[in-house]
C-alpha cells in the first residue's frame, strides 16, 4: 500500500503531502462504505438483522484493506479515463464512475465477510476481528445463513451495475474462494508440503478476490483489456503477498494484534509459508508435519525449526 501511494504521489502529490498513511487518503470513502454496509444488510427476520448488525459492529469492522485498495486503484486509473467515456458533462460522469466503483468496494467487503463467516464456523473460531465471531455469540447455524446473506445481498448490487463481465468475474470469485478452502481442507501429505500447491490454493483464497476487483474496477473506468489485465496482476500479487504476511504474522503477532488467537494456522494443522520455506532449510521438519498437529509437544517441536 505504501509503494501504491507512492506511485499516487507522482500524479497528485497535494493528496499524498497532506495525508501520508493510505488509508486515510480515502477516509472519509470508508465512512461512507460502512455506512452503506450497514444500510444494504439490514434483513426483515429480527434475528438475522441482529446478526447483520453485529457483523458490521462500528469499531470491529476489521482493516478494510481491500476496499481501500481498490478506492486508491480507482484514484489512479480514473485519472486517465478515456476521453470518450468522459464526453458530456465530465463531472456527473466522473462522480457516477467513482459511485460504480464504491460500490465494488462494498460488494468485495460483503463477499470477504461472508467468507470470514463460513471460514469461522468451518475453523469453530471464537474469536474475529477483536470481538467474539458471529458462530461463538449466535450458533454455527446463524453463521452460516448470515453468510448466504451477505452473499446474496452482494449478489443484488453487483447486479445492478448493469456489467456482464464485471457480474461474471466477481460470481466465479466466490468459486474461487470455495474451491481454495477445500483445498486447503482436503490435501495430501504431498500437497501440503508443496510450494506450488500453496500458491495455487493461496490465490484462489486470497488473491482472486482483490484481483478481480481491482480488474472490475479498471473494467468500469473503461480501460483498456490490457490495463485491466494489469490492475489484474497488480491485485492477484498484492493478494499473494497480504497472504504471506498474514502466515508470517499467525506465528509473530499477538491475540491483540491479531484480533483473534496466534499459532490458528499450525493448530489445525494448515501448512502455510513460513513452515514451507523452514521445510526447505530444515528437511527433517518434515517428518514432524506428517505426525499432525493434534499433539500441542508436537507444535512445539515444529516451532524450534522457524
Ligand atoms: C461463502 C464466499 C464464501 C466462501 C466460502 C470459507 C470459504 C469458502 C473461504 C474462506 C476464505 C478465507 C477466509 C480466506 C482468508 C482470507 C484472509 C487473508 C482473511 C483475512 O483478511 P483481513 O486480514 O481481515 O483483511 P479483516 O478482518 O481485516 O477484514
Amino acid at each position: 500500500l505504501h509503494g501504491f501511494s507512492h506511485d499516487i504521489h507522482h500524479q497528485s502529490s497535494s493528496i499524498v503531502e497532506e495525508q501520508q498513511d493510505p488509508f486515510s487518503l480515502v477516509a472519509d470513502e470508508l465512512s461512507l462504505l460502512a455506512n452503506r454496509l450497514r444500510s444494504m444488510v439490514v434483513a426483515e427476520v429480527p434475528k438475522l438483522a441482529s446478526a447483520a448488525e453485529y457483523l458490521f459492529k462500528m469499531g470491529a469492522e476489521g482493516k478494510r484493506f481491500r476496499p481501500t485498495v481498490l478506492l486508491l486503484m480507482a484514484t489512479a486509473l480514473n485519472v486517465s479515463v478515456p476521453k470518450p467515456y468522459l464526453s458530456g458533462p465530465g463531472d456527473v460522469l466522473t462522480k457516477e464512475l467513482r459511485a460504480r466503483q464504491q460500490s465494488i468496494a462494498e460488494i468485495t467487503e460483503m463477499i470477504h465477510v461472508a467468507s470470514l463467516l463460513h471460514d469461522d464456523v468451518l475453523d469453530d473460531a471464537d474469536t474475529r476481528r477483536g470481538i467474539g465471531s458471529l458462530n461463538f455469540v449466535m450458533g454455527n447455524k446463524l453463521a452460516v445463513l448470515a453468510g448466504d446473506f451477505l452473499l446474496s445481498r452482494a449478489c443484488v448490487a453487483l447486479a445492478s451495475l448493469k456489467n456482464t463481465e464485471v457480474v461474471s468475474l466477481l460470481a466465479k470469485v466466490v468459486e474461487h474462494l470455495v474451491t481454495g478452502e477445500t483445498m486447503q481442507m482436503t490435501t495430501t501429505s504431498q500437497q501440503r508440503c508443496s510450494m506450488e500447491y500453496y500458491m495455487q490454493k493461496t490465490y484462489y483464497k486470497t488473491a482472486s478476490l482483490i484481483s478481480n476487483s481491482c480488474k472490475a474496477i479498471a473494467l468500469l473506468a473503461g480501460q483498456t483489456a490490457e490495463v485491466a489485465m494489469l490492475a489484474y496482476e497488480y491485485g492477484r500479487n498484492l493478494g499473494l503477498a497480504f497472504q504471506l504476511i498474514d502466515d508470517i504474522l499467525d506465528f509473530t503477532g499477538t491475540s491483540a494484534s491479531l484480533g483473534k488467537g496466534s499459532l490458528s494456522d499450525i493448530r489445525h494443522g494448515i501448512i502455510t509459508a513460513p513452515m514451507l520455506f523452514a521445510m526447505e532449510e530444515f528437511p527433517q521438519l518434515r517428518a514432524v508435519v506428517d505426525q499432525g498437529f493434534d499433539d500441542p509437544a508436537n507444535v512445539d517441536l515444529a516451532l524450534e525449526y522457524l
